[in-house]
């Protein structure tokens, strides 16, 4: 029966129970009596790993039985978010252990809570990296993420008088019982020193690296569950030195050395740069990036022996998804593994890595293109420099015999002559790819049209687009169980495995009934997210307020600093008397800005300065509410996403590569205010244009205005409204009297505003205004939300993933089954 096979594979209610106990005595030494919520949670934690383990081990005997080609997704940074809800999910056992430790008097709720989640990436990219892990599971393609295992993740945010302040993520303080270390899993990297060539005994002409240093990498896997069975895992690759303690040491100095050794070669895994834009020069993100890229295919060439394959088919055997260039040297390294240490011809050895990488591009703006100094490079990875260089110059003669010019060949060349030389890491994932995708519609055009515009002349067929996706079941199903239910209630639970089924709610989107409980799975879910904001930002807001959310790292071209200025309007008009048509809205903000990024921080310091004078003016705080929800990650997201009403996606248009954070408010039911940018374009297209609050410029506008010289102090001049905002965030009422906290602000978007929100303003102020019209009128706002939901099937990072597997990689999915 199927309770007997439950049991007999740890799914009941009773052996949950069982093995729970268990835990808690033999792992932890406790009792029921005597335990911290730590302790709770680590039972519980390792009572799911072992159901996912099995899972993941099924799989695996499942995949070498097919012997389908493998998938190595290469990232330096991952956000998986907390494990045990989304486990306990996947393996559909939330109800058994609900009831398991109600028995033993214990809230299921509130040991989830306890979860430290692993900040192991700054945002977008590394979330897309998580999400695509949970569809690759799901879908059963044969799979594995490799990574890094940074010790201090994404810096903690706290908010100080205002401003924002980094504290360190000591995410393993408490230990990390998800994670499987494998010791004997582990290379040598190498660093520095020169390389030897020479002509050896077979006449063979050979190069040898002779490094200044090394240090051995060591996995550790994290199992990833997909929904119902399959489970791949997730590799990080600590740093260690090659020796920790060398017992054979003569004398106390030598001892001294080596363990200054051991911590400089520990350094490498230590911490996550939390940049997300230039970050010129610094040389531990290099050695990052190249320690975790070595191991990666060294790895991956031992697996590919250990299947009895020939190194010939490698590219036969596995394709490597590149996530932005940032393991781009994995295309120097594959080289140098082939033809080095493996004596395979140059010729040979370039068409098998030509034919396994894939390189996804995730940012066009200028700043985020990584370039890393010829001298640096030389320095660290003597050999690495020497085939770029060959693989440049054999590069640069194609294009000489395709007869290109001059100036197009210098434009497309590995190498920037212009000023400090250095290596251009898009180009070589260019060239080293047999695919290079951009993650919207609109993005892969601009990639192709401007950024890569020469490689796309004469490489086409290259060229491709994969719109991204989210995990819908970590974001609707497991963040948003009130909606879920709602919505299986409706048209059943297939959309957990095809998420375009919402269509079927598209027909209950005028029943009154069905927009009741809809407003009321809303308000239930703002009532929550109303309490963490009163317990983490002191804001105490009414839920029945429109939440007007805009959540996502902090940056200038993101634009939060237009919604502040527009809110700051809002404020004036009350303060004027003349608030009669605005509808009572909390404006929840939250996100990282880089710790060295003056504007970003200064930003915040704006959204504090802005919630002070809102939230303590009775004259206005009636009607607005402004929050920041310090440290944003994606347990706070799982919070947010399905307690907001408005989506603010308001980026420049032609500089957001695609968000996915929209698609998670569109997904929970937020309508969305937006330019056309990034995968906006994509949702508008899909949730209908009338259902979709489009302002702005288009990117063809941002650019003719440039052209033509843009200058901000005209709408200044023009728009009375405009000028009495900016003015005032020089007046000394924000920020506690302080006339030129805010001025460089001001400054900036008065004399450059190179992000043109002065130009956008007026358009997004009246579609806000007509926003707050619509919202009076809940049975109407309701309806387009109903819409929205039924309407965003596309966004399942499952579609991404086949897209990948049918465009890109050319897998067939292997589905397993109990
Ligand atoms: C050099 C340091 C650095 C680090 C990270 C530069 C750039 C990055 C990332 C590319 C930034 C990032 O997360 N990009 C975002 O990727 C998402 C997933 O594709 C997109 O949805 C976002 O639009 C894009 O900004």
């Amino acid at each position: 029966t199927i309770g007997e096979k439950a049991d007999e594979i740890g799914l009941s209610k009773e052996k949950i129970k069982k093995d729970f106990l268990q835990k808690l005595f033999y792992q932890l030494g406790r009792v029921p009596a005597v335990t911290t919520s730590n302790d709770l949670y680590t039972a519980l934690a390792l009572t799911v790993r072992d159901r996912v383990l099995r899972q993941f081990v099924r799989s695996t005997e499942e995949f070498s039985k097919k012997n389908s080609r493998g998938i190595a997704y290469f990232s330096a940074e991952y956000l998986p978010g907390p494990h045990l809800g989304n486990n306990l999910l996947n393996l559909e056992i939330v109800d058994e252990t609900r009831e398991a430790l109600k028995e033993l008097d214990l809230e299921l709720d509130e040991i989830i809570e306890q979860e430290v989640e692993p900040g192991l990436g700054n945002g977008g990219l590394g979330r897309l990296a998580s999400c695509y892990m949970d569809s690759l599971a799901t879908l059963g393609i044969p799979a594995i993420g490799y990574g890094i295992r940074y010790e201090f993740g994404i810096f903690k945010q706290e908010i100080k008088e205002g401003w924002q302040s980094e504290a360190t993520d000591k995410w393993l303080h408490y230990g990390n019982p998800w994670e499987v270390i494998r010791p004997e899993v582990s290379y040598v990297v190498k660093f520095g020193g020169r390389t030897i060539h020479s002509t050896n005994e077979n006449n063979k002409y050979a190069v040898e690296w002779e490094p200044e240093s090394e240090v051995v990498g060591t996995a550790y896997d994290t199992p990833v569950l997909g929904y119902q069975s399959n489970g791949i895992i997730m590799r990080l690759w600590k740093a260690e030195a090659t020796e920790s303690f060398d017992f054979s040491v003569y004398n106390m100095g030598d001892y001294y050395k080596a363990v200054e050794k051991k911590v400089r070669s520990e350094n490498i895994t230590k911490v996550l740069y939390p940049n997300d834009e230039n970050l010129s020069g610094k040389e531990l993100r290099l050695r990052q990036q190249y320690f975790f890229v070595s191991c990666s295919l060294q790895d991956m060439i031992r697996l590919n022996f250990v299947q009895g394959r020939k190194l010939e088919e490698f590219h036969e055997k596995f394709a490597i998804q590149l996530n932005d260039t940032h393991p781009s040297i994995a295309v120097a390294e594959l080289m140098r593994l082939l033809v080095d240490e493996h004596e395979m011809e140059w010729k040979q050895a370039w068409k098998i890595t030509r034919n396994t990488f894939a390189y996804t591009n995730h940012t066009l703006l200028p700043e985020a293109l990584e370039k890393w100094s010829v001298s640096l490079m030389g320095r660290l990875l003597p050999r690495h420099l020497e085939i770029i260089y060959e693989i440049n110059s054999r590069f640069l003669h194609e294009l000489r015999e395709k007869g290109l010019s001059g100036e197009q060949i210098a434009r497309m060349s590995l190498i920037d002559e212009h000023g400090e030389p250095s290596v251009r890491m898009a180009h070589l994932a260019t060239v080293g790819s047999f695919r290079v995708n951009g993650v919207s519609q609109l993005h892969s055009r601009l990639l192709k049209t401007q950024v890569l515009n020469d490689f796309a002349e004469i490489w086409p067929d290259k060229f491709t687009n994969v719109t991204n996706g989210v995990a819908h079941r970590r974001f609707l199903a497991v963040s948003n169980p009130g909606l879920s239910r709602l919505i299986t209630e409706k048209i059943g639970n297939g959309w957990l495995t095809d998420l375009t089924t919402l269509k079927r709610l598209e027909k209950f989107a005028d029943d009154e009934i069905f927009q009741k409980q809809w407003m009321e799975v809303k308000l239930e879910n703002k009532k929550l997210l109303s309490q963490l904001l009163e317990e983490r930002a002191g804001v105490k807001i009414d839920p029945t307020m429109l939440f007007d959310v805009q959540v996502k790292r902090i940056h200038e071209y993101k634009r939060q600093h237009l919604m502040l200025l527009h809110i700051l309007d809002l404020y004036l008009k009350i303060k004027d008397g003349k608030g009669e048509n605005i509808a009572p809205s909390a404006f929840i903000f939250a996100g990282k800005a880089a710790p060295g990024y003056f504007m970003a921080k200064l930003i915040i310091r704006l959204v504090t300065a802005v919630a002070d004078l809102v939230n303590n003016d009775k004259d206005v705080n009636k009607i607005l509410k402004v929050a920041f929800l310090p440290n944003f990650s994606v347990k706070q997201a799982q919070r947010v996403y399905p307690a907001a009403d408005l989506s603010e996606q308001i980026s420049m248009a032609g500089k957001e590569a695609s968000g996915t954070g929209n698609m998670k408010f569109a997904l929970n039911g937020a309508l969305t205010i937006g330019t056309l940018d990034g995968a906006n374009v994509e949702i508008r297209e899909e949730v209908g244009e009338e259902n979709f609050f489009l302002f702005g410029q288009t990117t063809e506008e941002v650019q003719e205005t440039r052209r033509l010289g843009y200058r901000p102090s005209k709408y200044y001049e023009e728009q009375e409204d405009l000028e009495r905002v900016l003015d005032f965030l020089v007046s000394g009422e924000l920020g506690n009297g302080d006339h030129e906290l805010f001025r460089p602000l001001y400054n900036n978007l008065l004399q450059q505003d190179p992000y043109q929100l002065l130009k956008d303003f007026k358009s997004y102020c009246e579609r806000k205004h007509e926003i707050h019209q619509i919202w009076k009128d809940q049975k109407e706002w309701t309806r387009r939300s109903i819409l929205n939901v039924s309407r965003v099937g596309k966004f399942s990072s499952d579609r991404s993933i086949l897209e990948y597997c049918q465009n890109i990689w050319n897998v067939e999915p292997v589905k397993l089954r109990d």
